[in-house]
């Protein structure tokens, strides 16, 4: 991905979130307050994803708490598969149709082919975790103000 002067361009822009699968969401959240003096800042369900999910601030980016809303969930299949621990790195970028379009070109393997609706407004979309070396990948678009 280059611009007119040739070089590579900043695609990513940020570490956007670090997404952590938990199977006590209360229990964690207790945890990190405690270890890290931390107070969530934002809550949600996203349905279409089965998650439930809590945000920590971190300077720019955040902690991403995971919880599944049922076992036959992404995280759900991860936690009885693999136990609870960091389920998948979330990097901001500006404009992820172009990033996607990238990623298809060449011809790393995606979960979304088309970017969908993440949490706090923002639009996400997920590369699967065999194309990067066994760490599933999520580009997310900040919201448009
Ligand atoms: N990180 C790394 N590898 C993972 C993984 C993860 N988070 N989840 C599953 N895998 C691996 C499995 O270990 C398995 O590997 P092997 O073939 O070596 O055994 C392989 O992927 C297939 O696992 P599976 O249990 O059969 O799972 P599926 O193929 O049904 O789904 C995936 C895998 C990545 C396509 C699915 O988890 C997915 O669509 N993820 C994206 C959506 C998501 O995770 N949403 C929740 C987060 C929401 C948010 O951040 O807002
Ligand atoms: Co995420």
């Amino acid at each position: 991905m280059t611009s007119h002067s040739g070089k590579v361009r900043d695609v990513l822009t940020d570490v956007d979130h670090v997404g952590i699968a938990v199977s006590d969401l209360e229990a964690a959240v207790e945890h990190y307050r405690r270890a890290f003096g931390v107070e969530p800042d934002h809550r949600e369900t996203v349905a279409d994803q089965g998650v439930e999910e809590v945000l920590f601030k971190v300077g720019t980016s955040y902690i991403q708490l995971l919880a599944a809303t049922g076992p036959d969930t992404p995280v759900g299949k991860f936690l009885a598969k693999r136990g609870e621990g960091v389920h998948h790195i979330g990097y901001r970028v500006d404009d992820i149709r172009e990033v996607l379009t990238h990623l298809k070109e060449l011809g790393i393997p995606l979960v979304d082919q088309e970017p969908r609706p993440g949490s706090r407004g923002t639009t996400v979309a997920f590369a699967h975790p065999k194309g990067f070396g066994g760490v599933l990948v999520e580009l997310v678009q900040e919201p448009q103000p």
